[in-house]
């Protein structure tokens, strides 16, 4: 039985992973870091099959003892502080876990066991003001957030270990990818919430920042399958993976609003609050070379993507509400 460690196990897709390493007969183990009260809402229906084990990426020493400890065959580092605006509040804070945690995780590996196989969370933000359309592996970066630095030093470090060491170290260049799990201050997450509240009578308005930028945004599940798949080439390589198409903030509200009838224009408020300093306009990728190595393709398309969250918000809110009505 193959072992796994995921860091990021709490987030959307360490659940997601988790689910799939399991489907597939992984042992899995999961890193979380310690908090005064436990954020296990995602893996709350997995911790009987799962193993979690504290650990922070700020801590080498927790993470070379979970090598050694564990044995695993394979690693994917999804620990991040991955939320964009807060890297520019907390930018000394985003390096060391989203940049440096990947060398620790690195050197923790090459120390106990150099043949470990390493997936590095890499991210379409390290695209930023794009410099080519659709992006592909060979697209240069140009980062435009904290985070986006962050996660361009992560991608060197892990191709830099790979020809250095000789690790089958790869690179995940992810798009954004979404779902019911996705954190509730992401925008689509917050659009499908702010709908369902709105057609229950629980709010008003949303408010929101720029409607314009573009994003190519597709479904965790699918991106999920990829990480595996990459782990299971004869050569480590780095991968685009999205869906090649993008949509507008805005469209994602006229969808999301629509699916209960409702008009978006009636509720969401622009409020310049959540303007970034610096934005990434548009992204959009070009897939190809997955699916060519890993036979990998997206299996929710955007609208699919969009309902899927406002029929979980919609549920959600409405159990919420029944509970409250018989406390
Ligand atoms: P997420 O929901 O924000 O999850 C991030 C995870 O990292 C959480 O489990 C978090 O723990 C953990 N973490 C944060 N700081 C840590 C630290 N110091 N030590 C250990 N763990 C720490 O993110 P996601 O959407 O699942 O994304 C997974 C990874 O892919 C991230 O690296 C992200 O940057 C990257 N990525 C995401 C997308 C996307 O569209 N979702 C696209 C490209 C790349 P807590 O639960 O305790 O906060
Ligand atoms: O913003 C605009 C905002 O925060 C998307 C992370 O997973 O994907 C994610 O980063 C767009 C931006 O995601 C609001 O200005 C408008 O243009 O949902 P987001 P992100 O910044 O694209 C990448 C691939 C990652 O790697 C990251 O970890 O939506 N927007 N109004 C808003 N965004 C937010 N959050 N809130 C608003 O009210």
């Amino acid at each position: 039985m193959p072992t796994a460690i995921i860091t990021g196990i709490t987030g959307q897709d360490g659940s997601y992973l988790a689910e799939l390493l399991l489907s597939k007969g992984y042992k899995v183990v999961g890193v979380a870091r310690r908090a005064s009260t436990q954020n296990y809402e995602r893996i709350n229906h997995l911790l009987d099959n799962i193993t979690v084990i504290q650990g922070d990426l700020h801590d080498q020493g927790s993470l070379l003892a979970l090598m050694e400890e564990h044995k695993p065959d394979e690693v994917y580092n999804l620990a991040a502080q991955s939320f964009v605006p807060t890297s520019w509040n907390q930018p000394a804070l985003t390096g060391d876990v989203t940049a440096i945690g990947v060398t620790r995780i690195l050197e923790a590996i090459r120390y106990v066991n150099p043949k470990i196989r390493f997936y590095q969370a890499s991210s379409s933000e390290m695209f930023g003001k794009v410099l080519e359309t659709p992006q592909t592996e060979r697209t240069p970066f140009y980062p435009r957030s904290p985070y986006g630095v962050a996660k361009v030093y992560g991608h060197y470090i892990t191709v830099n270990y790979r020809e250095s060491f000789n690790m089958f170290a790869v690179s995940g260049i992810l798009f954004n990818h979404e779902s019911p799990r996705r954190g509730i201050e992401f925008v689509t997450r917050k659009i499908s919430d702010g709908a369902a509240r709105i057609k229950l009578g629980l709010a008003a308005e949303l408010r929101l920042g720029n409607l314009d930028s573009q994003r190519d945004w597709g479904f965790a599940g699918d991106y999920v399958q990829a990480m595996w798949q990459m782990l299971q080439q004869d050569q480590p390589d780095n991968f685009v993976i999205g869906t090649g198409e993008t949509h507008s903030v805005q469209e994602f509200c006229e969808i999301a609003f629509g699916h209960v009838n409702l008009d978006y224009k009636d509720h969401v408020k622009v409020d310049e609050k959540f303007y970034r300093p610096a934005e990434v306009d548009l992204l959009i990728a070009d897939a190809s070379k997955a699916g060519r190595f890993l036979g990998w393709e997206p299996t929710v398309s955007f609208a699919q993507l969009v309902r899927m969250m406002v029929d979980s918000d919609m549920k959600r809110h409405e159990k919420l509400i029944l509970a409250e009505k018989h406390a």
